[in-house]
This record gives structure tokens, C-alpha cells and sequence, in this order.
């Protein structure tokens, strides 16, 4: 039985349907701080949970008796950047408890990580699994000081914790929220919606990136892996392609022509971004547990466009 927090979430909202596929709707409690009455909660079991509770994280973990711990309640980078002491109590006081929780009750865990937790001195082109991870943003210090706490608590207590250092991720399911990636998840729908863009990262601004379901199956086969085969756990660097506005721009005017896309870059989300990596080095992924990605820039656009046509207003 799965526990699962920020089941709203954007990697929540999608990892919670493909889980109740794969692994039966009743074995995945979904959770998070709200209900929104959509199909993660109408699919199968649902709570309230508070992840900075740690008594009502033990409770939901008990009565459902849970052996695995899926934890990916957080605030992103941009919001962690507004409110960095709300987004130290939330992403780490909520990582303790997953953790302590899946100590106790003896469950496999696994839990995010980003890009993010890189930061300006690291090396920013083909960055290697391991190497210099000096952020400067409160959002990476959590990822990094999280892929740390997992780390001791596998080799201190055998806490089976394994992680992935996620590119920026693209979904048509849930809005874009707080990342600083998401320009490139509001590009598709207002280009539905109004035909243009304006984005707030700058031209010539790469970033690793990468399609949802690409970073769905991922999750799985980490979690289904030889752990025998594992030499890295927190966390596994990841990603399926790297581009800046103007390429994610041109891909799209190759099915709306008459797409236009300015520029009023936000400082705030350029200089978070302009901390991270252009382009990381996933070689450890695909040695320890044959990472691949199926989708590119071109094939993901396909699929944005196809499936927000049926969902925006046009
Ligand atoms: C963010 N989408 O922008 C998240 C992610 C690599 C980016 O961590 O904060």
C-alpha cells in the first residue's frame, strides 16, 4: 500500500492515476492539505493530510498500513523564494516526518529532488551526478539538504530512500504552480487560449526539461529497480531534453502559425533560473536502472497541443 502526499500537486495529480492503474485504486492513499473533488480524490482513497503533522501523518500511515512512502508535498522555487522560512518548515519539516514515518513502519520511500539543487559554481553544461551543489535559492537548499537527510536515512537506519533530480516538468493536467520552470508549461495553453506569450524568462535562458509521462515512468522504474544495482539513491539526475523560449517558441509556430511570443522577464524567476544547469548528465540513471525518455521538444508539443485542445476554451 502506497502513501502518497501533494497527491494535487503536478507530478501528484498524474503519479496518483498511473499508481491506482498499475497497483489497484484501493492500494494508493492519496493525500493532500485540500480537496478539490476531482478524479485523484473520486478514484480511490482520499484524506486531508497536513505533511507538517506529524501525528496525522503516523495516523493515516497506521490505519492504512502502507509499505511505501511517496512524498512530493512542497513548495516550488518561485514561491519558495517569496516565503523562504514558510517553505523551510513545509519541504523539510514534511520530508522529516515521511522519512520518520517510513523508518518506523519500514517503507520504501521516495521523494523528489530537482535541478535545483544545483547552483550557480556548479558545473553548468552536461552537469555530472555528483559534483559541487551550492544553491542559492531557499528551494535549493531544501532539495539539497533533503537529498542529504535521505541519504543518512538509508545508511543509518536502511531506509530503502531513493530520489530523482527532476528537470523542469511539462504537463497539460494541472495549471502551471509556482515553479519557475512553468513558462514553459503557460506557453501551450496560452497559445490555445490567446495565440501569444509573454514570457518572463529570457531568450537564450536553456533549461533541462522534461514531458510528464517520461517523468511518471521514471518514478516506477526507480522504484521497481534492483536495489542491488544501486550505487546513487538521492538523487538521480534525470532529464530529456534542454531548451530555451525561443526553440519551445518556433516548435509550436510549427503547428499555430501565427503564434507570437515578447518578453517582460521577471528578475526574481530569471536569476533563480539563471542559477541552474543548462544541460545535466543522466549516465548514472541509465547505467544503475536504464533510465530513458520517450519524449523530445517536437513529440511533446504534439501531444500539449492535441490533448489542451480538447480541454481549453480555443
Ligand atoms: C520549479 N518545476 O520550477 C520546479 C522544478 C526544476 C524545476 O524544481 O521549481
Amino acid at each position: 500500500k502506497i502513501l502518497l502526499t501533494g497527491a494535487l500537486g503536478q507530478i501528484g495529480s498524474e503519479l496518483t492515476v498511473k499508481l491506482r492503474d498499475i497497483y489497484g485504486a484501493s492500494n494508493v492513499i492519496a493525500t493532500d492539505i485540500r480537496d478539490n473533488g476531482g478524479d485523484v480524490v473520486q478514484s480511490g482513497p482520499f484524506e486531508i493530510l497536513d505533511v507538517t503533522n506529524t501525528e496525522a501523518m503516523f495516523d493515516v500511515a497506521k490505519r492504512h498500513q502502507v509499505d511505501t512512502v511517496i512524498h512530493l508535498a512542497a513548495l516550488l522555487s518561485a514561491t519558495a523564494e517569496k516565503m523562504p522560512l514558510l517553505a523551510w518548515n513545509l519541504n523539510m519539516g514534511g520530508l522529516v516526518n515521511a522519512l520518520e514515518v517510513s523508518r518506523e513502519l519500514d517503507c520504501k520511500f521516495f521523494t523528489p529532488s530537482s535541478i535545483g539543487a544545483f547552483g550557480p559554481t556548479t558545473p553548468k553544461d552536461l552537469t555530472p551526478q555528483d559534483t559541487i551543489q551550492r544553491p542559492t535559492t531557499m528551494y535549493g537548499v531544501n532539495k539539497v539538504s533533503g537529498e542529504l537527510l535521505c541519504d543518512y536515512y538509508y545508511h543509518k537506519y536502511g531506509v530503502d530512500t531513493r530520489g530523482l533530480r527532476f528537470p523542469g516538468l511539462i504537463s497539460y493536467v494541472t495549471l502551471p504552480g509556482g515553479g519557475t520552470t512553468d513558462y514553459a508549461v503557460d506557453i501551450y495553453y496560452k497559445a490555445i487560449e490567446e495565440g501569444r506569450y509573454t514570457s518572463y524568462i529570457d531568450k537564450g535562458t536553456y533549461m533541462d526539461m522534461m514531458y510528464m509521462p517520461d517523468a511518471l515512468n521514471a518514478i516506477v522504474n526507480l522504484m521497481e529497480a534492483d536495489p542491488t544495482k544501486l550505487i546513487h539513491r538521492n538523487s538521480f539526475n534525470v532529464t530529456a531534453m534542454s531548451f530555451e523560449p525561443e526553440q519551445i517558441a518556433a516548435e509550436i509556430k510549427k503547428h499555430i502559425p501565427n503564434f507570437v511570443m515578447d518578453y517582460d522577464v521577471d528578475p526574481s524567476r530569471q536569476a533563480i533560473a539563471d542559477s541552474w544547469p543548462n544541460a545535466i548528465d543522466c549516465s548514472a540513471a541509465k547505467q544503475e536502472w536504464g533510465f530513458k525518455s520517450e519524449y523530445d521538444l517536437a513529440k511533446m508539443t504534439v501531444d500539449m497541443l492535441n490533448k489542451l485542445k480538447k480541454t481549453v476554451n480555443v
